[in-house]
């Protein structure tokens, strides 16, 4: 039976490779996206990736996952260390979240330390760049077929 999941992208993320390359890499979105879908096709999932700008979509998208998708990676960006309203949505989706940041955030500023996403999130990914959206994708496609035999 195919799987499927959905990967999040949250605000400044379709930025990448343009900016700050120094904390985030010269890797662009679409380069962690081609990289990302190629990785769930040879795990047999179907990878539907995804950027937005707007906390209101975001939550929209993760309603709209429960009983469609069976898992979640999110990348929250700047929305994982002030967004309760992402938690929770998180929380009633019913189905593994792997949270994944580009940078070592307990290397950065105090205020990145925190994550709400963390407290919905089977585990969290960082500081291994681009290749962390591959370990998510790894790590996933490990929770849904464990699931499928529980
Ligand atoms: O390290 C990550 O993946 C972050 O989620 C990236 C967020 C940051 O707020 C989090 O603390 C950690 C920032 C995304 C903004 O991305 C940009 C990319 C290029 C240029 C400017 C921003």
């Amino acid at each position: 039976m195919s799987r499927s999941i959905l990967v999040i992208n949250g605000p400044n993320l379709n930025q990448l490779g343009q900016r700050e390359p120094h904390i985030y890499g010269h890797t662009t979105l679409d380069e962690i996206k081609a990289a990302t879908m190629a990785r769930g096709k040879a795990l047999g999932l179907d990878v539907d990736f995804r950027q937005s700008n707007s906390e209101a979509e975001i939550i929209g998208w993760i309603q709209a996952a429960r009983g469609k998708t069976d898992g979640l990676i999110i990348n929250g960006a700047g929305l994982t260390h002030t967004s309760v309203a992402i938690m929770d949505a998180l929380l009633a989706v019913d189905q593994p979240v792997i949270e994944v940041h580009l940078s070592n955030l307990f290397r950065r500023e105090e205020f990145r330390h925190h994550s709400f996403i963390s407290r919905a999130a089977t585990g969290m990914i960082c500081g291994l760049g681009a290749q962390g959206y591959l370990i998510a994708v790894d790590a996933i496609a490990e929770l849904i077929s464990k699931a499928g035999k529980a």
